[in-house]
């Protein structure tokens, strides 16, 4: 009985540093999390190119919504790339989802003659797990 109960005490103790082992890696606090608050990244002239990096988890920070403002019509060509799966979706400043890229290490497309005005990127993580997940998203806009 004492065997038992100490091998118990042994398996309670290897769960909780399991646990502990196991525990999400957070990813950088931030506030853009709604197309309300979306942090602003400035201008993109056409032509024009802009990088907007960052990084999102699935407990803590699902996703980051960037805002560029086009200064004129554009083909706007979007590339992400990212340390793990994530969604990569173009949205108007509605809210209107224009293009989507889901679950995956690598986004890449087009929308062509878009109006000038605000745009927003919106990258999610699309991980099974907590772990923290690093991006890079390249606009390149051109008449
Ligand atoms: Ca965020």
């Amino acid at each position: 009985m004492k065997f038992f109960k100490s091998c118990l005490n042994l398996t309670l103790l290897s769960l909780l540093t399991c646990t502990g082992l196991a525990a999400p890696v957070l990813a950088t606090t931030d506030f853009d999390n709604s197309v309300r608050d979306a942090d602003d990244e400035g201008i993109l002239n056409s032509p024009g190119v802009r990088t907007i990096k960052g990084d999102v988890t699935a407990t803590d920070d699902l996703q980051d919504f960037r805002q560029v403002t086009l200064t004129g019509r554009a083909n706007l060509r979007i590339t992400g790339n990212s340390a793990g799966r994530t969604d990569l979706l173009l949205l108007r400043a509605s809210g209107q989802v224009i293009a989507k890229s889901s679950g995956s290490f690598s986004h890449s497309f087009t929308r062509n003659n878009l109006e000038a005005g605000k745009y927003i990127v919106l990258v999610r993580s699309a991980q099974f797990n907590a772990n923290s997940v690093n991006y890079q998203v390249n606009l390149n806009a051109r008449q």
